[in-house]
This record gives structure tokens, C-alpha cells and sequence, in this order.
């Protein structure tokens, strides 16, 4: 147990707070193997049907730990602890057949950013801003940065970041379709825990395999993705929360998803 990250499940949300509130939730080695930790137990444990990951204090998460850095201590080698610690928590989020949902309480530098940026919903405080810090102190952004920003908002706008680390306020990250939207910094909470608690209760299995299916379309062809389609239909249409849904529908009531 790590009190460097906050866990908890209630309602089939499991919240996973970043805990190094005085160093912005930069990631040490000890932060990073004890979100890995919150992350796999959200794959294992059929309890948990969504994650909401957030940050204690003013920041989100200011990315790498630099003071582990420090160049008088000699050259780390920087491949190793992106295939070591950020590239596994990348695939885990990515890989989660469930809803992870990232709130964004405050600045969010480096591979901060790019891991909010990695989560399937993520919904910033207003006063929230967006740094790609790596071009200030000579790295490439990471966290599979220069794999979704220029997804999510074209290349022109992704170059321009990365290469300038300028600060992106929360509501032009919404504008551009980086983020999903900007609540009031004393709302962002309660907005985000509603809107967990909400997928948490809903049809797990189809809502994984949308996620799925949504991701797998950035490197299929359209005639793949229909293929993906019909055979993620076939095995949601099995499902008991489908049964249940229908049922619900045709019964005028509300649907009781077993994540099943
Ligand atoms: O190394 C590898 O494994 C490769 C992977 C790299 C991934 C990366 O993320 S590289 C990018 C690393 N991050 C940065 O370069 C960001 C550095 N931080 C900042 O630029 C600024 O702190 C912020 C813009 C994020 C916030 O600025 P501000 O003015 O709101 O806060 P502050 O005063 O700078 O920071 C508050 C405290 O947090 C301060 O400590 P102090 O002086 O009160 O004792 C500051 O030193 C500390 N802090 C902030 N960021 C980091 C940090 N300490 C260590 N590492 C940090 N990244």
C-alpha cells in the first residue's frame, strides 16, 4: 500500500487520486507502481465498471518526478523508464474494457497531460490548463502524446503545442475536441463522481467494446470496422445487460445493467 495514490470503490467506481499534492503529483517510481497497481485491479475486478482518476490539491499531475532526474546523478536511460513505467500505464488505460474517466482539477504538464488526454471522458475545472512541458527541457512528448494530440486535434495544432509548451486553458482544450468539457472548478467533482457513478451502472461489456471498437477504427480500414462491428454486435447481443435493456425498453422501466 502506497498512500501516493488514493483508491477507493464505491458505487462500481473505482477513484484513483494522485497523492503527491506538493510536488504537483509528479510521478516517482513508487506513484507509478502503485497507479499500475489501481489500473490492474480495475481489469481484474469485475466490481469495478469504471475508474475516475483525478489529482489531490492544486494540480493534476505536473508529469515526471524531475528532482529523479537531476543530471548531476548521471544520464538515466529515458527509454528504459518510458518502457518501464509509462508505456505499460498507457495500455492499461487504453486496454480497459470499461469506462476510464479522467477529471482534471488543475495544471496538467507533460506526461500529466497526455495521460489525461489517454482516458476515454475527461472533463477539466475551468482553471485547468494544459502543458506539453517535454520541448522546454528538451524531450519528445510521451505518454502517447504525439499519438493522440494529433488525432484529436489535427497536426497543425498538435506540432504547434508540442513544439512550443505553451499553456492551453481548459476551455480552448474543450473547443478543440481535446477534452470533453469544463465544469466550475467547485463542481468538477461532483460532475465527474455522477458522471462515473452513471457508467458504472450501465451495460459494461457493450460500453468496453465500444471503447474498443472506437479506438481499434484509428488504424482499420472502414471495411475492417464493419467487420469489428458485426462481430462485437454479435457477442453485445448476448450479453444479459442487452436482454435487460430491451426488456427495460419494452417494459417502461428503468434497465438494471448487471455489467453482464
Ligand atoms: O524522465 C522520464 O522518465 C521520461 C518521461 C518524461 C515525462 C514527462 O512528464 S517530462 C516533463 C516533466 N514535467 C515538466 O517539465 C513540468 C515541470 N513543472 C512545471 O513546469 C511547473 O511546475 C508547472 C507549469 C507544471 C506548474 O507551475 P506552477 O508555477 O503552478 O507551480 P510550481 O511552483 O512550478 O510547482 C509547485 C511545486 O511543485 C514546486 O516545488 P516547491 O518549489 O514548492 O518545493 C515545484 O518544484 C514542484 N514541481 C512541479 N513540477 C515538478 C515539480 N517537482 C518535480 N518534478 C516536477 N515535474
Amino acid at each position: 500500500e502506497s498512500d501516493t495514490i488514493l483508491s477507493a470503490l464505491a458505487d462500481g467506481v473505482l477513484s484513483l487520486t494522485l497523492n503527491r499534492p506538493d510536488k504537483l503529483n509528479s510521478f516517482n517510481e513508487e506513484m507509478h507502481l502503485a497507479l499500475r497497481a489501481g489500473f490492474e485491479r480495475a481489469h481484474q475486478d469485475a466490481d469495478v465498471r469504471a475508474v475516475l482518476l483525478t489529482g489531490a490539491g492544486r494540480g493534476f499531475s505536473a508529469g515526471q518526478d524531475l528532482g529523479d532526474r537531476d543530471p548531476r546523478k548521471g544520464t538515466p536511460d529515458l527509454g528504459h523508464t518510458i518502457e518501464t513505467f509509462y508505456n505499460p500505464l498507457l495500455r492499461l488505460i487504453r486496454s480497459l474494457e470499461k469506462p476510464v474517466i479522467c477529471a482534471v482539477n488543475g495544471v496538467a504538464a507533460g506526461a500529466g497531460a497526455n495521460i489525461a488526454f489517454a482516458c476515454d471522458i475527461t472533463i477539466a475545472a475551468r482553471s485547468a490548463r494544459f502543458i506539453q512541458a517535454f520541448a522546454k527541457i528538451g524531450l519528445v512528448p510521451d505518454s502517447g502524446g504525439t499519438w493522440n494530440l494529433p488525432r484529436l486535434i489535427g497536426e497543425a495544432r498538435a506540432k504547434a503545442l508540442a513544439l512550443t509548451a505553451e499553456p492551453l486553458d481548459a476551455e480552448t482544450a474543450a473547443s478543440w475536441g481535446l477534452i470533453w468539457r469544463v465544469v466550475d472548478d467547485d463542481t468538477l467533482m461532483e460532475e465527474a463522481n455522477t458522471l462515473a457513478t452513471r457508467l458504472a451502472a450501465g451495460p459494461t461489456r457493450g460500453l468496453g467494446m465500444t471503447k474498443r471498437a472506437i479506438q481499434t477504427a484509428a488504424t482499420n480500414s472502414l471495411d475492417q470496422q464493419l467487420d469489428l462491428e458485426r462481430d462485437l454486435q454479435r457477442e453485445a447481443g448476448r450479453s444479459a445487460d442487452y436482454a435487460e435493456g430491451v426488456s427495460a425498453f419494452l417494459e417502461k422501466r428503468k434497465p438494471e445493467f448487471k455489467g453482464k
